[in-house]
């Protein structure tokens, strides 16, 4: 086992059964003229975790552990996108919408990719999913019982909507979680502070939280071993 100093206490895993879940590091949430922008979103703010993710997924391969990625988008006749999910807020451009990449949040158009820092390489695992959570209507829970995953390492953007849907779906699945703080973000600082505390409360209700650092230096301990 590898012991992470965590967020409420210790989080322990066996290096041969974790997973790195990266969410939605689409550009239709962190560039201009996207999804994210169109609902009044200031983009920016989500960038600055780039070089971290980058970090993360490249301790994930360098140890040979599973990197999985997700991407939030619908099909291009959006018969997988409930009316009530178009008809929210009052987005400048709707979903399906025509903008700047391409038509908002629909598959395989330039928006709906992963950033170019943190493209998936050759046999990782990409979830398209239609909703905010990357079980629902999706292979990920089939994919990691192949896999033999027991312990999930969660990133990505946003903290209190992918990415924290996503954490609960895995608790309730019996996943043991760990949230990497300064590898998620939101668009609402408040929002981000509120979710990795709301994770950790109740003793770890939903999971831990760590920064990158302690599982960085968690990992190189054991390898030292
Ligand atoms: N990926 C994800 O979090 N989807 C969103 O719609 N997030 C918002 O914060 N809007």
């Amino acid at each position: 086992m590898i012991t992470v100093p965590a967020d409420p206490f210790p989080y322990a895993f066996p290096p041969g059964k974790v997973a790195l879940i990266v969410i939605d590091m689409q550009r239709d949430f962190v560039e201009p003229g996207g999804f994210g922008e169109s609902l009044g979103n200031d983009v920016s703010l989500l960038r600055a975790i780039i070089p971290t993710v980058a970090e993360l997924i490249a301790l994930f391969r360098r140890e040979g552990w599973p990197v999985i990625h997700t991407r939030e988008g619908h099909l291009a006749d959006l018969s997988d996108c409930p009316p009530s999910k178009i008809r929210r807020g009052k987005p400048s451009l709707r979903i399906g919408d025509a903008g700047p990449m391409g038509r908002i949040m629909v598959r395989g158009e330039p928006g709906n990719a992963i950033i170019p820092e943190l493209a998936p390489i050759e046999g990782e695992i990409v979830i398209d999913k239609p909703g905010k959570g990357a079980f629902y209507a999706t292979s990920l829970g089939a994919d990691l019982e192949r896999l033999g995953i027991t312990h999930l390492v969660f990133a990505g953007v946003t903290t209190e909507v992918c990415v924290q849907t996503t954490m609960r779906e895995a608790n309730d699945r019996g996943y043991d979680c760990l949230l990497i703080e300064d590898a998620t973000e939101s668009y609402f600082p408040s929002y981000k502070a509120a979710t990795v505390s709301m994770i950790a409360a109740q003793g770890a209700i939903v999971g831990c939280v760590a920064p990158l650092a302690a599982l960085s230096a968690a990992v190189e301990k054991s390898e030292a071993a």
